[in-house]
């Protein structure tokens, strides 16, 4: 990777106000600061470059706020760690507030920096310094954040920025804001400010299950015939991995994991039944109709799982719930989804509560009691559809378990291409903001390359088309990454919303297109690639021309290069979900 290194001797000293919010930005961990840059933070900006030497943190330029929040996203859905973003005064936080948005329903950490004023306002410029002024900027996000200030003194500074890094780290996790009032940056320091033994303002660790409450569960799923795991969100982290894959088979469990959340257990596993497509599946019915005993582990979505429109009474099952979700729950967004029953409600970690089951749980090995309901994708080597793409994109890696899967796009046949650990896959977009996958990809792919991994991401060309001039941030700081579009030149997704309306309303289906089309003129994605600087190709129609693109694409990519490949796929060509989307 690549980072900007100034010119001249560095300013040691901690001589002006936003030296304070930088140092802190380094003290807290942080490598990299996404950014747009603006005179808000003129100031800070200055401390990066010029007092730590854009090192720790070091800024990765981007041509839009919501790239700068998108990779940040990306970066901890990897990670699971923040990364720093700062975004310039009001203006630069409308451009980001829709990846806030998704990092806040995705709940991801990410500590935002911002900034306004002069608050002092004989120390303002005319006219932008006023419109650029909020009288309460957190105010616009506050809904979407866990905790935001707007300190008036370094010590206050360095006060709130440790409580926002205490707030972002703490499960569950989300954004956290703090303003930077741009004439307190700008302020000389008569004396440099004592830092705080940061080793004190440490998060928490995350709740474990009240020993009642998991006495009460280990009863349910020892008497069990047919327990159900549900493994939403999840840590990284591979020993909480194989933990999971312990306690389904201590239980012989069947396991349904979801594409929205990242990869939480091996998608081959004998004991994961349905396949990992967002609730609402045929396979998911029949598995929950069987099952006695359900253990939701901070599933996205529990309630729309059980009692979907349509299904007139949640499942017979006795449903164990370990969640922490509910403490991010207000009232301004209903991201907190359906409501759902549970006979035990736990307010606990649920890889905490992974171990503490298998800790409590008889020693045993059992079989899973569903054979899989996953059905093999079918693959016809003469056309150009996503299962084939798969297939000829797995062949192409020599350790393809190696690779990591930034996102798919829909249809994606996890037959084809099993996750196997906590890196090969990391979800959707959480708020289904769409524009966001190109950055959070970048992010993702930042995150994951220093393990040696190779980051591929698939995306719908009406997502990319949205946000893809953020390849031009990982061609600038040589951030690797293989991105295939899947493109039906279409907001494909919609079109089928038309053609339900149309049908329910005895209306012409074949106007689905008026308005969804990506066509006359199409996009030349591969042009729109090589204009940032990557290397572009295609579009590909025929299949014949995939195997030939896509190795000389991971070529590309194991050489650290950003390659971009755009795949003419038929419209209509792809899996039907249960609930559309968007
Ligand atoms: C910011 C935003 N605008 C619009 C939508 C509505 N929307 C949901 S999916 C979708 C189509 C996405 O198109 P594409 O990425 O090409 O995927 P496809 O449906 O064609 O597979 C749209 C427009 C949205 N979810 N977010
Ligand atoms: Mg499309």
């Amino acid at each position: 990777m690549h980072w900007d290194n100034p010119e001249g001797p560095l300013d040691p000293d901690v001589s002006w106000g936003s030296d304070v919010a930088a140092q802190m930005l380094r003290r807290l961990g942080f490598r990299y600061v996404s950014m747009n840059p603006g005179a808000s933070y003129r100031g800070l900006h200055d401390s990066i470059v010029n007092h730590l030497g854009n090192e720790r943190p070091s800024m990765l330029l981007c041509v839009h706020e919501d790239h700068a929040v998108g990779i940040a996203h990306g970066y901890a859905k990897a990670t699971g760690e923040p990364m720093a973003c700062i975004l310039h005064s009001n203006v630069g936080l409308m451009h980001g507030m829709m990846g806030l948005y998704n990092a806040w329903c995705d709940r991801v950490p990410m500590f935002v920096v911002g900034a306004t004023g002069p608050i002092d306002s004989s120390k303002r410029r005319p006219w932008v310094d006023w419109v650029h002024t909020s009288a309460d900027q957190g105010g616009l996000i506050r809904d979407i954040v866990k905790f935001d200030n707007q300190p008036s003194s370094p010590l206050a500074m360095i006060d709130a920025m440790c409580r926002a890094n205490i707030a972002t780290r703490t499960a569950p996790c989300a954004p956290v804001y703090i303003c930077l009032d741009a004439g307190l940056q700008e302020t000389a320091l008569e004396v440099p400010p004592a830092w705080p033994d940061l080793a004190r303002f440490q998060p928490p660790a995350p709740p474990r299950p009240a020993r009642n409450a998991l006495e009460r569960a280990r009863q349910l799923l020892a008497a069990a015939a047919r327990p159900l795991i549900l493994f939403g969100r999840g840590s990284r982290s591979e020993a909480d991995w194989r933990a999971r894959i312990a306690l389904a088979e201590r239980l012989g469990a069947c396991v349904m994991t979801d594409l929205r959340t990242g990869a939480v257990f091996p998608t081959d596993h004998p004991a994961h039944a349905a396949p990992p497509i967002p609730s609402g599946s045929a396979a998911d019915r029949r598995l929950l109709e069987q099952a006695d005993v359900v253990l939701a582990l901070e599933w996205c979505d529990l309630g729309g799982l059980v009692l979907p429109p349509g299904i007139a009474a949640p499942p017979r099952a006795a449903i164990i719930n370990a969640s922490l979700d509910q403490a991010l729950h207000n009232g301004a967004h209903m991201g907190f989804q359906q409501l759902p029953p549970a006979d035990v409600f736990m307010a606990a970690s649920a890889d905490a509560t992974v171990h503490d089951l298998l800790d409590v749980l008889k020693p045993g090995r059992r079989d899973p009691w569903h054979a899989s309901l996953i059905k093999p994708a079918v693959i016809d080597p003469s056309r150009l559809t996503v299962p084939l793409v798969a297939s000829v994109l797995r062949a192409a890696f020599d350790d393809p378990d190696a690779v990591t899967l930034a996102c798919v796009c829909r249809g994606w046949p996890c037959d084809v291409w099993p996750f196997r650990d906590p890196m090969s896959y990391h979800g959707k977009d959480g708020g289904g903001g769409i524009g966001s996958m190109p950055s959070i990809a970048i992010g993702v792919a930042l995150g994951t390359h220093e393990h040696g991994r190779h980051t591929v991401a698939v995306i719908g060309d009406g997502d990319f088309i949205m946000g893809g001039h953020a390849l031009w941030t990982a061609v600038r700081h040589r951030i690797p990454l293989l991105v295939l579009v899947n493109n039906n030149r279409s907001y494909f997704n919609d079109e089928q919303h038309q053609e339900a309306v149309a049908r329910r309303r005895g209306r012409p289906v074949q106007n689905r297109w008026i308005g969804q089309r990506l066509a006359d003129p199409e996009f030349d994605l591969a042009k729109f690639a090589e204009m940032q600087g990557a290397i572009g190709v295609g579009p590909l129609r025929r299949a014949d021309q995939l195997k030939p693109a896509i190795d000389k694409g991971v070529a590309v990519l194991k050489s650290g290069g950003v390659r971009l490949i755009d795949l003419h796929i038929e419209p209509g060509q792809r899996a039907t979900i249960g609930h559309r989307e968007g």
